[in-house]
């Protein structure tokens, strides 16, 4: 009875995990090996992953090898997020000072080691030339095909194709990236959010970049990440500015607990809210699920991993969840800003528990797994 068992509910699974399919059809081999690993290990367990996790700590720059995470649980995170802002400018540091140069390196060694590449952009206003906070445009079709200022965006999409083109594995392979442009799109702060650009507009905006990166730079290396900010409550809502099952792979969203620790319940429960219904949305499109970005800064609750995240997680099938970066003291606004402990930090010994957790998965898991085979 048990064996029938087994051999109904794998037969089962390959069924469904059969329906999945890569948006891009041209896709390279670890691409699709990868995106197919993320489908079969969704629901056993999450990849960790930790924005700029290589570069900088709180306290720390550059140090070969350091991590804030590897300091505190002894194993690097499984999913590393970069970011591209100002690389569309000509610069040769990313809108928050990492070097281009040193990031393709850092890809390089997470990738190699086994690890999970996600990059996102910050990408500055082609409208109105201010960054990508500047959301004073109540339109975006100037830079369309057809607008006026439509070769600005693909300038800036030429920077972005030079980058992806160099990230390169041992073998001379093109590096498999989860690709997360135009993010948090449903709330009001940048350029492409939902007061700046009409729905139409920002899906028009995300097929022509997607196409512009697959077409034009015959660029084949990306798992197209959408990702949403918290305003949404049901599927519909979720999809409400999708640009269709041919131009995303993952369905995601970014959300922060803010204010006071009595309000990690709530979190928790926003927490429920967003992934039953971004699930309903990818099991109606086969598609990943993840958390594009989370963290509640300084981690006042030193409980806050295993008391206000984990029992949610626990619940609910998907990918992965990236916590957002360490950047420790910002002079530019003369604030604090990180989201996972480093070593000393009153949550510590709440992160290694969550480390423990047989359903979260760091790099030594991810390289087990073999995601590119
Ligand atoms: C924000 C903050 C900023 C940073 C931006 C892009 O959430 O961390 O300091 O410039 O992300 O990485």
């Amino acid at each position: 009875m048990k064996t029938l068992l087994t051999i109904i509910s794998i037969n089962l699974m390959l069924i469904i995990n059969a329906q999945y399919k890569l948006s891009d059809p041209e896709a390279t081999k670890e691409t699709v090996n990868l995106y197919k690993n993320l489908v079969k290990t969704q629901g056993n367990g999450y990849f960790v992953g930790h924005q700029d996790d290589l570069a900088y700590g709180v306290y720390w720059k550059y140090q070969e090898g350091k991590s804030d995470v590897k300091d505190v649980v002894k194993d690097y995170p499984a999913v590393y997020g970069w970011e591209l802002g100002n690389l569309e400018l000509g610069k040769d540091k990313n809108l928050d000072g990492v070097p281009f140069d040193k990031m393709k390196q850092y890809i390089q060694e997470g990738y190699e080691r086994g690890g999970i590449i996600t990059i996102s952009w910050h990408t500055n206003n082609p409208i109105t030339g201010k960054n990508a906070w500047d959301s004073s445009n109540q339109s975006i079709k100037e830079i369309l095909p057809e607008g006026s200022k439509n070769k600005i965006l693909e300038d800036y999409l030429d920077k972005v194709a030079a980058f992806l083109i160099d990230l390169k594995g041992k073998n001379g392979e093109p590096i498999p990236i989860l690709w997360r442009p135009f993010h948090e799109h449903t709330g009001t702060w940048f350029w492409w959010g939902v007061n700046s650009a009409s729905d139409e507009e920002y899906k028009e905006l995300f097929r022509f970049s997607v196409d512009y990166l697959r077409r034009t730079k015959n660029i084949h290396n990306l798992i197209i990440v959408y990702n949403t900010s918290v305003e949404y409550a049901t599927p519909e809502e979720f999809l409400k500015r999708y640009p269709g099952d041919d131009y995303a792979d993952i369905f995601s969203f970014d959300a922060y607990q803010r204010g006071r620790i009595e309000g990690g319940e709530k979190f928790s429960q926003q927490l429920d809210t967003l992934l039953s219904a971004m699930n309903l949305a990818t099991k109606k499109h086969q598609k990943i699920s993840a958390i594009g970005e989370i963290g509640y800064n300084k981690i006042p609750d030193k409980d806050w991993f295993t008391k206000v995240l984990k029992p949610v997680f626990d619940n609910h099938h998907f990918s992965y969840v990236l916590f957002w970066r360490n950047a420790g003291f910002k002079p530019d606004n003369n604030e604090v800003e990180y989201y996972l402990p480093f070593k000393g930090h009153p949550a510590e010994k709440d992160f290694i528990k969550f480390y423990k957790n047989k359903k979260t998965w760091f790099e030594n898991d991810a390289r087990n797994m073999k995601l590119y085979h």
